[in-house]
């Protein structure tokens, strides 16, 4: 929508255009106005989510000035812009985050004083907005932080789900899923009513002859669903810049009812269409690496992509500018597979709406998109079946039929002698019914591929990528080592240490450029910083100590060693080894005398994480886990020495205050499973170690902070494929600890043993696939060398110091300036550069 004020009355408008408050005063006098006019409430009727309502929208105002200016400054710029297409974003809550990045925390925490509030209650009355499973999600959301902070210009792009990821609890120790209805207040959101696109479903392809006597090809007759936007501020930390995220919602194309049906006596019919296009943007799928072939979730993937593009398109258009200018405007990175559905959509705009010829448009996709992989999990990757796309979207069918067809030709012409490769390489899987691997179109459908570490680099490109390393050289595809945006995975997660950390470094620069931590290895032998160090670290365990208790209901003793793994549940991340290695500890005091006790050091193993609602093996974890934590935190003999915990509902604002209070947590994948991990990074920067197998960032991690500063343990990627392979042909002799636990187990110790059957079976007698039994010795042996060190504390405090010192490379920040120079070609737009 395009109308501007004409000159002459600009400068009334400028006169009473919006101001941004700056003071506590001017704080107060925004969130009361709030809360007594936008909520009409009172100082008689006024609680704590009024309270935050009135905060929050005080801060949102602020924001939206900002975001205003970015987006003229940006259009007016008129240079490059990267997309980045997520089918998830992990957001967690914004208000504390707005306050930080805008550097009004203080100001409002005052203000909250004097109307009778604290700021804490305050900002534990948000909702997180979990539109994301776990890593891959929350990934998306640092670089949106992080996009912002070096003041890139960049819109994220997904859908608004009326329901995030299920909420979870514990009942009688089995996990229950619950639905997350999060948009009841969520003031971070603009919809944009005027901001529609209508998207095309099913229907037929049909051929005609155009005025310039060229053949084109239509897709019509279908049935159409509108995708409505959705806007929230994404705000840089300490610059103006204010990034927008587009969520789109599904409605009925004829709006609330369709009027003639509705008339014609087909009320009902007309409220199921309604509904039915509602459903497209109604749940999050709760499945991580995990791929179900779902038609909805096709439907999910082609609506948000193909509202993506027309949104981007109609910028593009906009400017004026020549097609052979698209990828000098614009960058899209797609994250996984889920958007690959763009480079055939792309494909079609340019060539039957555009009327460009199919080669010159190919060239314009291709030098468009990157394509970012997280797995190289074979159940992890996608495959859609040709049927289904056929049914769903016979136009985008062609194209793809097309694309690889050129693709194979171009294949069979390079390595003529090769007869297997074509079919290694194609598109279409031939299988019954044939299916569309939609890695690979990804692959050919963008100029770079990149894995998310060095190590998963590199294995994608000796394995699931490996003949088109071949086919297209090494330098299509680049490693970029994921990262975290530190203003919230440490100014907001963990205040304290924040401050220290700056008081040490005069100020908080370090928060913009992370390598300046490097300063704190001078201050290691620091007597003061190193006792204000351990405080704050203690601090942290008292605050997670009382959650537990206040949740959990077991008292927890903070001297004790917090050892934590939370992420979501799945074999390959290896929660089970865990628990058993908790079994075998739990066994080993048992067996002790007195004397022996005495010499304990005690711990508590604190789980989380959700599990697939269909993924039966990941719910026994979870259920194990909580029966073990029953028994053990009952026994008498054993008391503090061992505590085990298992925290619901573990979510990103749950993360801030866990991941602060640890001193070891736990990143042990099968090695080459885990593509990289996160929250490793987050653990570290907040002055945990790591116990870890030699897999994903855990590696870099090391080269990092030195291998004294980790601990590392169990079989090696590149001996993980013999060792099966030998399970499968010989067998294999299972760890005599392990055994034991075993045992335990079937003797019904923690409740029934058939519940855990399936668990203990997979390792037994179905080959082990994660071969827990292969590392269980080296586990536990390297938990021992833990305690050992945690008793020296002084050793150990030397370790966290110069670990956090050394994380400078793990900013998301580093992580987006490659992907800006090596896959976008984008320059960053600084505010002060323009007079906007
Ligand atoms: C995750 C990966 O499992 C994890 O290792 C990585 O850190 C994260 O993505 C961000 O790159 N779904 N989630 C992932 O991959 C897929 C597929």
């Amino acid at each position: 929508v395009e109308a501007s004020v004409p000159e002459g009355q600009r400068a009334a408008w400028k006169k009473h255009s919006a101001r941004e408050f700056k003071t506590k005063e001017e704080f107060e006098n925004e969130a009361v106005r709030h809360i007594e006019t936008t909520l009409a409430r009172s100082l008689f009727n006024c609680d704590e989510a009024a309270a935050y309502a009135g905060t929050a929208l005080a801060f949102r105002d602020r924001l939206v000035i900002e975001w205003n200016k970015t987006q003229q400054r940006q259009t007016f710029a008129d240079q490059k812009r990267v997309y980045y297409l997520s089918l998830e974003f992990l957001m967690g809550r914004a208000l504390d985050n707005a306050m930080l990045n805008v550097g009004l925390k203080d100001v409002a925490k005052e203000g909250l004083a004097d109307l009778g509030f604290r700021m804490e209650d305050i900002i534990s009355q948000e909702r997180d907005a979990a539109l994301g499973n776990g890593g891959l999600g929350r990934l998306a959301a640092c670089f949106l932080d992080s996009l912002a902070s070096l003041n890139y210009p960049a819109w994220g792009y997904a859908l608004r789900y009326r329901y995030g990821i299920f909420k979870q609890e514990i009942v009688d120790g089995y996990q229950v899923e619950v639905p997350d209805y999060w948009l009841d207040f969520n003031p971070w959101e603009f919809p944009r009513h005027d901001v529609t696109v209508d998207i095309n479903f099913y229907g037929s392809v049909s051929q005609y002859v155009d005025d310039d006597g060229k053949q084109r090809t239509v897709w019509d007759n279908g049935e159409i669903v509108t995708a409505v936007a959705y806007d929230a501020p994404i705000p840089g930390y300490g610059t103006t810049t204010t990034n927008n995220l587009r969520l789109w919602s599904s409605k009925a194309s004829h709006g609330e009812f369709d009027f003639t049906k509705f008339n014609s006596g087909e009320y009902e019919q007309s409220v199921a269409d309604q509904q039915r296009a509602e459903t497209i943007s109604a749940v999050l799928y709760p499945n991580d690496s995990l791929e179900r072939g779902k038609e909805l979730r096709l439907k999910q993937q082609y609506f948000w992509c193909a509202a993506s593009l027309f949104d981007i398109v109609r910028r593009f258009k906009k400017s004026k500018k020549p097609w052979k200018d698209f990828a000098n405007q614009v960058a899209i990175q797609l994250n996984d597979t889920h958007p690959t559905l763009a480079i055939p959509e792309l494909q079609r705009i340019l060539v039957d709406l555009e009327g460009l010829g199919w080669d010159e448009a190919w060239t314009i996709v291709q030098a468009t998109f990157g394509y970012t992989n997280h797995t190289v999990l074979p159940e992890a990757l996608e495959k859609w079946s040709v049927p289904l796309i056929q049914h769903l979207l016979p136009r985008h069918l062609q194209i793809i039929y097309e694309i690889n067809s050129q693709f194979l030709q171009y294949v069979e012409k390079s390595f003529p002698k090769e007869k297997d490769i074509l079919g290694r390489v194609s598109i279409i899987e031939e299988s019954q019914p044939k299916m569309v691997r939609m890695a690979y179109l990804a692959v050919i459908g963008s100029h770079k591929v990149n894995g998310v570490a060095e190590l998963h680099s590199d294995l994608i490109k000796t394995t699931i990528f490996k003949d088109f390393v071949k086919i297209y050289g090494p330098d299509k595809f680049t490693n970029v080592t994921n990262g975290i945006t530190p203003r919230r995975w440490l100014h907001q997660a963990n205040p304290k240490l924040s401050e220290l950390i700056a008081s040490k470094l005069g100020g908080y620069e370090y928060l913009r450029d992370l390598t300046l931590l490097h300063k704190l290895e001078a201050f290691v032998d620091d007597k003061d910083f190193r006792k204000d160090f351990q405080a704050i670290k203690y601090a942290n365990k008292v605050r997670l100590a009382q959650y537990i208790l206040e949740h959990n209901g077991v008292k927890v003793n903070p001297a004790a060693l917090f050892d934590v793994q939370v992420k979501r549940i799945h074999e390959y991340k290896r929660q089970q080894l865990n628990i058993f290695g908790v079994i075998h500890r739990y066994l080993e005091i048992k067996a002790m005398s007195a004397e022996q006790k005495k010499k304990v050091q005690p711990r508590v193993s604190i789980f989380g994480g959700k599990a697939a609602p269909g993924y039966w093996m990941a719910k026994t974890v979870i259920h194990l886990v909580n029966q073990v934590g029953k028994v053990i935190n009952a026994d008498k003999e054993v008391g503090d020495l061992l505590k085990v915990v298992f925290l619901e509902d573990y979510n990103v604002s749950k993360a801030e205050i866990i991941v602060p209070g640890s001193d070891i947590s736990e990143h042990i994948s099968t090695a080459g499973t885990e593509a990289s991990g996160t929250s490793n990074m987050k653990f570290v920067l907040n002055g945990g170690l790591v116990i870890g197998t030699c897999d994903g960032a855990n590696i870099e991690i090391t080269r990092e902070v030195g291998e004294e500063n980790i601990f590392l343990f169990g079989n090696l990627a590149e001996d993980v494929e013999d060792l099966r392979e030998a399970h499968h042909k010989q067998g294999f002799e299972l760890d005599p600890l392990l055994k034991r636990v075993f045992e335990t187990i079937r003797s019904g110790t923690f409740g029934d043993a058939g519940q855990f059957s399936a668990l203990v079976d997979s390792i037994v007698d179905h080959g082990d696939y994660y071969l827990v039994s292969d590392d269980f010795k080296s586990y536990i042996d390297t938990q021992n060398l833990i305690d050992q060190s945690y008793a020296k504390q002084e050793e150990w405090v030397t370790k966290t110091i110069l670990s956090v010192a050394r994380m400078g490379f793990f900013s998301s920040d580093r992580c987006i300036d490659e992907y800006a120079e090596m896959i976008w070609n984008i320059e960053p737009l600084k505010p002060e550069t323009n007079g906007a």
